[in-house]
Parts: structure tokens; C-alpha cells; sequence
């Protein structure tokens, strides 16, 4: 059973954590926490050390953090950890799911006022309980409240478009503070999931200490779970956990491969490296003693005889059998999007002129813009009516003979009524460049009803693209009851157009039905949705997730001309 020093380390900080629960000795949690920074440290295979009999000769492991190792190798299990498991009330440890509370707050609840679930702990907040325990205070209250009321949103999950900029300020911030040379985000935000679980950030520094402290030092780190040389651990002010990585320039490649992912992705790598008489780590792909490979990703990859995988595949949905036979996608990039086809301006509810949005887009380097404006059926949003959809129009032409560098398409988006009609006379939709056509109301239509309504919409020639075709709001709201193939089929039947729409509590079409269209030989469009000028920005959510949906540009239509793309509109 093979078993990585990162997955021993993992038990050993369980233990830590819930002997810290328990409020045992904090030696004893010292030591495994000791133990787990030991064995992530080692710059070899424990099993390797283990199989060697040396283990009780690394500083730092002792006899019974050995036996354990010892355990865990060749079975797989910790029977220590599941007496330690079973002696706690489910409760407890389903207190530290809560961001905003670590193991000392979990007991300390746990022992002064018997709290054993999320729900007592949130009465207890609310009712303002806490303040009196050593060291909680009505801000404390207030913050538990705030990481419950997350937990119930996300799940343990955030999404993607609060993780990202995230992590890019801390890495921003660790290169002002600290000697680094490489620094990367992995995981599943490098892999730009639509949520994250925990931030995995890796870094190659001469100076491993001085990169740790000023990460423990940064103002958004609410408390430090572990720091070592080599893994520090933290809950951040925004509740998500962020571990940053020191590693050796040699293994840089093969610790980005391996902390990348997915796990699923990594097993089947490691199974064929196991094919080849190789060992793959998070140190590197190894014949016998010897590294033969770590230092760059590609490295990786060639030495197991595979192309780069770019990261949004890595998700062994057949990327690695694709790999094998020359058949990866070439994933469409930002660079092959000519424009953005989903942009709200003052017209309805967006906060910018058209004027401004188009000089934005062309700030932006595109070649041109489609003008999307909410029409009248949705009264929040201030939509049109088919007089200002002609006047808005006249506007556009004006500007388009005005504005040098970038071509405004004149569009809408349009409401799909709860029967599948249109809210804006079809003469009129007829007479513009393009039409998106969305669901805005009635979300909890049964499925068929829904799809039926749908596809109706999706009949009419005037319709061009299916605006956010699930309608789910990540974390929000879930996707409306709709019978995705039918969908497809008849997008493609109809030549009407997918929307990925790229807002990042969208991200809908989401990347499993993007590669199901695909295979059928859908027709997409990445657009944004921008009411405002950054929120053009967003347009990266669209591509990511286009890539982990294994899209190229050619099924891609605003990575056309603009020539070709209202030729393609007129086909319709
Ligand atoms: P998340 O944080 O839940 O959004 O998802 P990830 O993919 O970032 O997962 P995480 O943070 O638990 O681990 C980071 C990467 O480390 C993961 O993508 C692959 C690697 N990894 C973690 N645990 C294992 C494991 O048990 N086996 C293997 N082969 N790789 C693992
Ligand atoms: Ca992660
Ligand atoms: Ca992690
Ligand atoms: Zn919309």
C-alpha cells in the first residue's frame, strides 16, 4: 500500500489536532505536530526509509511515532487514530469545519457549555454565550456567526472568484516581503475548480524562514495552525485555509505536479510510473535511488512518456489516455477572444455608457463588443422596450462611425417568458446584430416545463445564444431543473449558440456540459455578463472554465472575425 510523506503527515496533524481538542498535554500535541513537520521535510520516500529499517535514525521520530509510521505503511490504518476519532463527540470536530474556530475554541465550548453540534454553538453566538469564556468576545461572536452562515452557503467551499484574487494578493504580498525566486498557487484553484477547498501555494526561496515568517505575518491570517520550515498552515480572515510550501528548486516541478492534482489524476500517474519500474513523489519521478526528473512539470510528464497536461484537465477524465495518444485539445486561450458578446450598459442596469464600455473593450484589445441590455419584462434590472432597444441601436451606429479600433454590436438580451416567448417584438429583435435570450423568472418550473420553455425559446430564429443556460448561482442557488441533453440536442438542432457565461457565480455552462456540448459539436460563447468596466475583467472564469470543459477556439464563436461572426449570426 503505497502511502506519501504528505499523506503521513496529514494523520500525524489529525492527531495533533484532536489530542488539541481534547485539550491533552501540548507536548504530546507538540510531538505530532513535530512528527508531521518531519516527515514532510524529508527530502527522501519515508516508505523507502522504512523499508531500510533507518526510520528511528531521522532526528525527531521516536519510537512510537515510528511504530505508527511503521502501522500506517503496512496497513494503510491507524487504529490510534480511531480510538482518538471515536472518543470525541462527532459533534466537537464538526465544530472546526467552522473556519473561524480552531481546536482550543472547539473544547473550550465543548467543556463549559456542553456544546456538541453547529447549530448549539450558533444559538449560543447569537444569544451572546461566548463572550464570557476566556478570551471570546462579542467580535469573536459575531465572526462564528459569519463563517456558519458561509459553511451553509459553500459548503466548505469557496468559490472560485473569491479564492483566486485572493491568492494572487498573497503571493503579491509574500514576493514584496520575502527572497523568493518561484512562487505558484497548485491545487484545485490552479486547476481553477469553480470552488476551492484550501489554498496550496509553493514557493522556492534561499531563505525558508524569512518566507514563513512574513507569511505568518501578513495581516489577512487569522491563526496559525502549524509553521514549519518547510509547511506552514493558516486560517485566513476570509475562513479558507492557506498552506504555503517551501521546496527545493530541484523538486519544484515535481511538488507543482503533485500538489496541483487532482488526487485522482496523480494515482493514475503514479500507476504508470509503476508500469515503468518508476516512482513518482511530490520530490520527484525516481529509477531506484536515483531522480531522474523534478525539476520543471514537462520533465515530469516527458519522463512518464506523456506530453504537458495543461492543469484544468488534470482531472482523469481521459486526459492521461488523450496525452498518451497525441490527442490532448489545444485549449482556447484568452488571446483567441476577440470580444465580448454579454455587456450591460446604463441602458438597463449596467453602470457605464456604451461609449465606455467600448473603449474599455478596446482597452482590452478586442475587436469589438456586443451590446446585451436587459429588456422590459425585468422590471429590477430596468430593462427596454422595443423603442429605446431601435433608439439604443441608432446609438450604436453613431458611435461605431465615431470610435476608431473596435466595432460595437448591437444586441439584447431578451427574457425567455415562463411560456417560452419572447418579451420583445420579434420585427424588432430582427433588426439588431444579435440576441441572447435568458431565464430570469419562474426558476422553479418542474423539468419538463422548463425544458420544454427552453427550447421553444431556442426555436425562434431571431435567438442567436443562450444566455447562463443553467441559471445556477454557485453557492447561491442551484442550477434550474433542466434536462441538459435535450438541451444540447437541440441547441445544435436549432444552431443556437451555448453561452459559457463567465461570471464567476455563474461559470454556467458549467464545465461538464461544455464538454458534453462539445462532443456533439456544440457552438459556445465565453462572455462575461460586465455591468461594469472591470468586471470585463471576468472574462478569464469564462475561459477556465471553457478549458476545463476541453475547448478550443474553434468551437469557440467570438474567437471569429467580426465579419464571420455576423455571418454566422445571419445564418440562423
Ligand atoms: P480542494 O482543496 O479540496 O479544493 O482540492 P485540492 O485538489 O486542492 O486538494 P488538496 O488541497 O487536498 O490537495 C492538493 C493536492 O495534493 C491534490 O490536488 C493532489 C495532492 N494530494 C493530496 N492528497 C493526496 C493523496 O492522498 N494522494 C495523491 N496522489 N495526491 C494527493
Ligand atoms: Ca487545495
Ligand atoms: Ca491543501
Ligand atoms: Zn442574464
Amino acid at each position: 500500500m503505497p502511502i506519501s510523506n504528505a499523506q503521513i503527515a496529514k494523520v500525524f496533524y489529525r492527531i495533533a489536532e484532536l489530542l488539541d481538542i481534547k485539550g491533552e498535554n501540548p507536548f504530546k500535541v507538540r510531538a505530532y505536530e513535530k512528527a508531521a513537520l518531519v516527515v514532510e521535510s524529508l527530502s527522501e520516500p519515508i516508505e523507502k526509509i522504512y523499508q531500510e529499517g533507518r526510520l528511528m535514525q531521522v532526528p525527531g521520530i521516536g519510537k512510537s511515532i515510528a511504530d505508527k509510521i511503521g502501522e500506517l505503511i503496512e496497513t494503510g490504518k491507524l487504529s490510534y487514530l480511531e480510538e482518538l476519532e471515536s472518543s470525541i463527540p462527532a459533534g466537537v470536530v464538526e465544530l472546526l469545519k467552522i473556519p473561524e474556530v480552531g481546536p482550543k475554541t472547539a473544547w473550550l465550548v465543548y467543556k463549559e457549555l456542553g456544546i456538541k453540534s453547529i447549530e448549539e454553538l450558533e444559538e449560543a453566538a447569537k444569544e451572546g454565550k461566548l463572550r464570557v469564556l476566556p478570551g471570546l468576545g462579542p467580535k469573536t461572536e459575531e465572526n462564528i456567526l459569519k463563517g456558519i452562515e458561509r459553511l451553509r452557503r459553500f459548503g466548505e467551499r469557496v468559490p472560485l472568484g473569491i479564492a483566486l484574487p485572493f491568492a494572487r494578493q498573497v503571493v503579491e504580498w509574500l514576493k514584496e516581503r520575502a527572497p523568493i525566486d518561484k512562487i505558484e498557487p497548485a491545487g484545485s484553484l490552479r486547476r481553477r475548480r469553480e470552488t476551492i477547498g484550501d489554498i496550496d501555494i509553493l514557493v522556492t526561496s534561499t531563505n525558508h524562514l524569512e518566507v514563513m515568517d512574513a507569511f505568518v505575518s501578513l495581516p489577512i491570517v487569522r491563526e496559525v495552525l502549524a509553521q514549519g520550515e518547510t509547511k506552514t498552515s493558516v486560517i485566513t480572515d476570509m475562513g479558507i485555509q492557506m498552506d504555503v510550501r517551501v521546496v527545493e528548486p530541484d523538486c519544484f516541478g515535481a511538488a507543482l505536479q503533485y500538489f496541483t492534482g487532482s488526487k485522482e489524476h496523480n494515482i493514475h500517474l503514479r500507476k504508470i510510473a509503476q508500469d515503468m519500474g518508476l516512482k513518482i513523489s511530490e520530490y520527484g519521478v525516481f529509477r531506484g535511488d536515483e531522480r531522474i526528473a523534478g525539476r520543471t512539470e514537462e520533465e515530469v510528464y516527458n519522463t512518464l512518456g506523456l506530453p504537458y497536461i495543461p492543469p484544468e484537465l488534470r482531472e482523469d477524465r481521459g486526459e492521461i489516455e488523450a496525452a498518451k495518444e497525441g490527442k490532448l485539445p489545444h485549449l482556447v486561450e484568452f488571446k483567441d477572444i476577440r470580444g465580448d458578446l454579454h455587456i450591460h450598459t446604463k441602458h438597463s442596469d449596467g453602470h457605464f455608457t456604451i461609449r465606455e464600455m467600448a473603449l474599455a473593450g478596446k482597452r482590452m484589445g478586442y475587436e469589438y463588443i456586443g451590446i446585451a441590455d436587459h429588456t422590459k419584462g425585468l422590471g429590477v434590472a430596468a430593462g427596454m422596450n422595443e423603442e429605446e432597444i431601435l433608439r439604443e441601436k441608432e446609438e450604436i451606429e453613431r458611435l461605431n462611425e465615431e470610435i476608431e479600433g473596435i466595432t460595437i454590436l448591437a444586441g439584447v438580451e431578451v427574457n425567455i417568458k415562463m411560456d417560452g416567448t419572447l418579451d420583445i417584438d420579434e420585427e424588432v429583435l430582427d433588426q439588431l446584430d444579435f440576441v441572447i435570450a435568458s431565464v430570469h423568472s419562474a426558476f422553479k418550473q418542474p423539468k419538463d416545463v422548463m425544458t420544454e420553455r427552453i427550447c421553444r425559446a431556442m426555436e425562434r430564429e431571431v435567438v442567436d445564444i443562450l444566455g447562463h443556460p443553467t441559471g445556477r448561482l454557485i453557492g447561491k442557488r442551484d442550477a434550474y431543473e433542466v434536462d441538459g441533453e435535450k438541451l444540447i440536442d437541440e441547441a445544435l438542432r436549432t444552431k443556437t449558440i451555448l453561452e459559457i457565461n463567465a461570471f464567476p457565480d455563474r461559470m454556467d455552462l458549467p464545465d461538464i456540459l461544455c464538454r458534453a456540448a462539445k462532443v456533439k459539436r456544440a457552438k459556445f460563447a465565453i462572455n462575461t455578463d460586465a455591468h461594469s468596466i472591470d468586471q470585463l475583467n471576468l472574462i478569464e472564469y469564462g475561459v477556465a472554465t471553457a478549458r476545463r470543459g476541453w475547448l478550443e477556439k474553434e468551437d469557440i464563436v467570438n474567437c471569429l472575425p467580426v465579419e464571420e461572426l455576423l455571418k454566422l449570426f445571419k445564418k440562423k
